[in-house]
């Protein structure tokens, strides 16, 4: 749940980074940290394993301004997508405002999206929290991947495995060329921030 301080009108809200391993996650977020400097005021905290896995999680505060008078400070967080690191990735889910679910457009990893789906279904539960409901963008990366000759699932297909069901906003992206890292961003940020709007105002109106 985010924080949220009415005194001093501060918001806080957390947004993870969800998919199986090597989609691309950790890649949406180096994009971010480097082109987004301005609402960036602290180091990226990354661990990894040897090579580039993400071992625990990369996170970092992004911060918006303010927004109806509100200070928004959004915590951007990564899990990690290999299967064995589970009670990682439930860690890393508690307290979740929204979630930005990476698919990986390579054919050979079509199996890989359906089951890493799968498991944030499963793991939001465990907190009372329904896909359905929870803000939620899908973003189809490694768009680029089809220049380089490497077999390329069409939207299509993607969108059928994936968001027939749930039907959130979904976008194409490259994250190492950059082609759509922001716009995700920015559209999870919109649908967190409505949502926790609403919450609000039910609150207040209890
Ligand atoms: N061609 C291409 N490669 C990408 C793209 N996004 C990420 N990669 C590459 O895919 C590999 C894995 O990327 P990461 O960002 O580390 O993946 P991850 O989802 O964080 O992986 P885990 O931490 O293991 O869950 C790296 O070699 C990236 O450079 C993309 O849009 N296109
Ligand atoms: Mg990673």
């Amino acid at each position: 749940m985010a924080f949220i301080n009415l005194k001093d009108k501060i918001l806080q809200a957390k947004i993870v980074y969800y998919g199986p391993g090597r989609c691309g996650k950790t890649t949406n977020l180096e994009y971010i940290y480097n082109k987004c400097r301005l609402q960036v005021h602290s180091e990226m905290v990354t661990v990894k394993t040897q090579g580039d896995r993400t071992l625990f999680f990369d996170f970092f505060p992004f911060d918006m301004g303010k927004i109806n008078g509100y200070e928004v400070k959004i915590q951007l967080y990564t899990v990690p997508g290999q299967v064995k690191y589970n009670s990682t990735r439930r860690l890393v889910l508690k307290g979740v405002d929204g979630v930005v679910f990476v698919a990986d457009s390579a054919a050979e990893r079509r199996d890989k999206n359906v089951i890493s789906l799968r498991n944030l279904e499963e793991n939001l539960a465990l907190y009372n929290k329904n896909i359905y409901e929870i803000p939620l963008v899908i973003q189809y990366n490694k768009r680029d991947l089809a220049k380089q000759g490497v077999e390329v699932l069409d939207v299509e297909t993607m969108e059928k495995d994936i968001n027939s069901r749930l039907k959130a906003p979904s976008f194409e992206a490259s994250a190492v060329e950059g082609g759509n890292v922001v716009l995700t961003l920015k559209k999870i940020i919109y649908e967190t921030m409505a949502s926790l709007e609403k919450e609000l105002k039910q609150e207040q109106a209890k």
